[in-house]
Formats: structure tokens, sequence, C-alpha cells
């Protein structure tokens, strides 16, 4: 990894905007967190269709889906051969289901690119106390997945539960390497993308690429980046309700239109990516609650932003002319960084020309840059770079009738997730 990107990481980051799926033993026992002592009996999702899940993303304007594999509970969902704690011990289809495999099919027939979440932390595993004894259990899980569900867009390290735990990241890597060499890999071992550090959705302002620390990593993954700053990019996580997994009588934690356009401003309009995450329910569909405001909040997406009024541009130095083919009314710009040489812009401001009033500033722009104000009317505008190394690739402007960014509601609480067994 070097501070320029690899056509993979550019690649992730042009596709943007993904569905996490939490799904598993506590989506039938109303909890959060669970300790790996939950039955698979009570594991049965009668109407199960994972195409159901890939076409909602699909329809929400999702490119990639990523789906708890395993969580910290330890319950697989897939027919491992490491375990008996998984759907091959459930009523679930008699014992013969593998959603991880429906779910790669639907998504491969979908053309929706598939990642796993596998969590490290597993609390069943009677193993998980003799490292060296649970690492090659991992990484056999690892393996099977790596090697029956076709390409991995991206595999899921999540660092909870983990602090102070060493696992043998150099197996764990050698196996993504050797079978699924161009997944991305999210925040541990050798990142390639990286955790935002919250769970609201949001990413800093400014959004740097280039990056010497990541949050909630291990220690193997900060020695290298102590060798250097790399670029690993991040990806912001956020449940469309308070929790990750599906509970009852919590439709009313379903956030806001508002509130997810504030997010997507906020996470796609700063240049990282949105994985939202929206669970499917005891029944094993995504809930008529949760896709009805996903298709509100992308109707309204494509309401502000499918009709794009390009701009052309001519670059001299650090200076960037932007001309429209005729004077419009505009409300929000969207501004791209080339990036394939790396990340430059650090430092701009947009004048409308002739007057030079300015009407927006920042300092990253990165994969995309969404800036909203009150409405103005002119045909060309002057963009004033901190380096002429900088480049953009593309400058939009567009009318939607809003001039500010979309207000986020009130922040949820910790007290308001769902029950969580410790
Ligand atoms: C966290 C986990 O503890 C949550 O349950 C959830 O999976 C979230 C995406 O990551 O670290």
């Amino acid at each position: 990894m070097t501070t320029i990107p690899t056509p993979g990481q550019l690649r992730w980051q042009e596709i943007a905007y993904g569905m996490f799926c939490h799904f598993g033993i506590n989506t039938f026992y109303g909890k959060e967190w669970s300790d790996g002592s939950l039955p698979s009996s009570g594991f049965d999702p009668r109407r199960l269709d994972a195409r159901q899940w890939v076409e909602t993303a699909k329809a929400a304007g999702m490119r990639y889906l990523i789906f708890t594999a395993k969580h910290h509970d330890g319950f697989c969902l897939w027919p491992t051969s490491t375990t008996d704690y998984a759907l091959t011990s459930s009523p679930y289809n008699g014992g013969k289901g593998d959603i991880v495999g429906n779910l790669a099919t639907a998504c491969r027939d979908a053309g929706m690119e598939f990642g796993l979440y596998l969590s490290p932390w597993d609390r069943h595993e009677p193993r998980y106390p003799n490292a060296e004894e649970y690492d090659r259990f991992y990484v056999q899980q690892l393996t099977e997945l790596c090697t029956r569900y076709g390409p991995l867009f991206e595999i899921w390290f999540d660092g909870a539960g983990s602090t102070g735990r060493t696992y043998n990241w150099d197996a764990i890597m050698e196996t993504v390497d050797r079978y699924q060499p161009n997944a991305m890999v999210f925040n541990m071992g050798r990142p390639t993308i990286r955790w935002i550090g919250n769970e609201d959705g949001l990413a800093a302002d400014p959004n740097m690429y280039v990056v010497s620390q990541l949050l909630g990593s291990s220690a193997y993954s900060e020695a290298r980046l102590a060798a250097g700053p790399q670029y690993v990019p991040p990806e912001c996580d956020v449940s469309i309700r308070t929790g990750w997994f599906w509970h009852p009588q919590e439709e009313h934690t379903i956030k806001s239109v508002e509130h997810l356009l504030g997010i997507y401003y906020r996470s796609i309009g700063l240049g990282a990516n949105l994985l939202l995450n929206v669970p499917p329910n005891r029944d094993g569909l995504i809930a008529n609650e949760d896709r009805a405001r996903l298709l509100e909040m992308t109707a309204e997406l494509e309401r502000r932003f499918a009709h794009p009024i390009a701009g052309r541009i001519e670059q001299e130095g650090a200076t960037v002319r932007v001309t429209f083919d005729a004077p419009a009314e505009f409300d929000h710009l969207v501004l791209c960084e080339r990036l394939a040489e790396g990340q430059h812009v650090n430092g701009y401001t947009v004048a409308l020309e002739p007057a030079g009033r300015e009407i927006a500033r920042g300092i990253t722009i990165g994969a995309k840059r969404i800036h909203a104000f009150p409405a103005v009317r002119g045909q060309s505008l002057q963009i004033t770079l901190s380096t002429p190394d900088a480049h953009l690739s593309s400058v939009t402007a567009h009318r939607t009738g809003h001039g500010e960014l979309p207000v986020l509601g009130k922040p949820l609480k910790p007290g308001d997730l769902a029950a969580r067994v410790d």
C-alpha cells in the first residue's frame, strides 16, 4: 500500500453505497449481542428470501451488500464443518440451508457486489481462549467463506470485543491473499479501507484518505501504518434502526428521511463510502417499513441529483474554470476529484463568475463533495485549489429546492439500543 490508491480501492470508492445486513441468532431472541448460549432451535426464518434483500438494495441504488456470516455469538449462517453452532443445527430448511450461499447467488444474479462480515471475537467457540487453536479454527472458517461463494468484494473484520487480543493476522491475511486477493479488507490485518470511528454514519471533515492511524483496529495494523502513512479510505457504517439487528416493536426507531439524507450528505457527500444497515426480520425478509423508508430516501436523492447540470472543466495551474452550457439556477454543487494519482485537494474555494462571489469552500474533495447553498444563478465558476497537483474529474450543479444540508435528528443514546447479553 502506498499513498496512491490501487485500482480496487478506486473502484470501491466509486461504488460508494452499500447495504449492511445484520441477521442471525440474535434476530430471533431480541438481542444485539449474545454470548453464544442461545439455542439454534430458535433460528427459523420461514419465508427467507435473499433475493428480496438484494432487490431492495438495488432499488435503493446500493451497489454492494455485506452480510454477517458470523456475529460475536459464533452462530454461523452457512453450513460450516468447523462447528455445530450454525444453521445446520436449526429448524431452518430442515438444517439444510445455506444463507450465505443464497445471498451470494442472489447478488451475482443481480450484479450486486457481495461481501462478508466474520467476527473474530467468538463467544461460543470453546477454543476461543486458546489463541493458537482458535486462529486455526478462524482461518478454516474464513477459507470456507473465501472458497465457496465466488468473488468477495469486501471482508469486514470487526474489532469489537477483541481489545487486547492478538490474532494470527499473518495467517488470516495469507488466506485472503490466496483466495480473495481483490477483496477490500476492512480495518484490521492489512486494511485497505477503514472504519470512520463512529456508528452514526458521519465522516470527518476534512476527510483524509492518507492516514497513519486507524480507529478500532489492532496492534498488527497499527505497526504496518507506523511504517508510513497509507491510502486507506473510510467507510461509514450505520443502521437504519437504533439496533443493528431487527427487533419487534422498534419500527419507531427507523430513521427519518431527513436524517437519512443528513447521513448521506455527511458520508458519501464528504467522500466516504456509506454502508447502511437494513436488518432482515424473523421471517427472513426486509420489513415493509424499513424498505419503504429506504426507498423514500432514494426517491428524494433521485429528485435532487438525477438531473445534473454538467460543467465543462478547464484547469490552469491551481485555477479551475467551470462553464455550463447555459445560465442556470442552482443550490447544490457536486465536486469530484481525480484520485488515480492520490488525494491532493487540501483547501479550495468556489466563486460564481463574473462577480467572483464565493458560494462554497472546503478542505478536502475526494471521491465526492456535496455543497448546498441558497440558490444562485450563473453560467461559470472559478474554483481555486490549494495546489496545481490537484485535479477535478467532474463538477455538476443541481437545483434541488434546498439551500442547506439536511438536518440530523436527535442523536441516539446508547440506552436506546436493544438489550445486550454480556
Ligand atoms: C460493532 C458490533 O459490536 C455491532 O454489533 C455491529 O456488528 C457493528 C457493525 O459493529 O462493532
